[in-house]
């Protein structure tokens, strides 16, 4: 199986600023404990980052017929992005939204979604732990 796991803007800083909200550890070692248990899994992963809305959309487009779920932090497009929402929903690969900070325990702007009403989940709040548990939903195909 394979999986696709796309990252929004700014998290290519993860671990050098904001600590505190977001922990220390960085993207790269994030995406390292993602593939160690996908190995483990016997899962295929493709990690990828981008600050661009419109480069998200095509890797979104682009995933029909390669990849069996994809796992999103779309970061602030989550909050803004009806371009992400029509893609995922017009791509028709499972989607499963993940947070690192728990969402809804912060700003009131951070509390809407647009992309959660055509993911099949959402898992928010577990810092690093959060790509993993979505690794597991991915492989576990509920
Ligand atoms: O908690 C999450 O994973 C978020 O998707 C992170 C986004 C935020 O806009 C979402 O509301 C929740 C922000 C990512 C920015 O990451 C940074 C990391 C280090 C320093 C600055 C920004």
């Amino acid at each position: 199986m394979k999986i696709l796991f796309l990252n929004g803007p700014n998290l290519n800083l993860l671990g050098t600023r904001e600590p505190e909200k977001y922990g220390r550890m960085t993207l790269a070692e994030i995406e390292a404990k993602v593939r160690e248990r996908a190995v483990r899994l016997g899962a295929e992963i493709d990690f990828r980052q981008s600050n661009l809305e419109g480069q998200l959309v095509d890797w979104i487009q682009q995933a029909k017929d390669k990849f069996q779920v994809i796992v999103i932090n779309a970061a602030a497009y989550t909050h803004t992005s009806i371009a992400l929402r029509d893609a995922i929903a017009g791509v028709g690969v499972p989607t499963i939204e993940i947070h690192l900070s728990n969402v809804h325990a912060r700003e009131e702007f951070r509390h809407k979604s647009l992309i959660a009403p055509v993911c099949r989940g959402q898992i928010t709040g577990f810092g690093p732990l959060s790509y993993l548990l979505a690794l597991e939903a991915a492989v576990s195909g509920n």
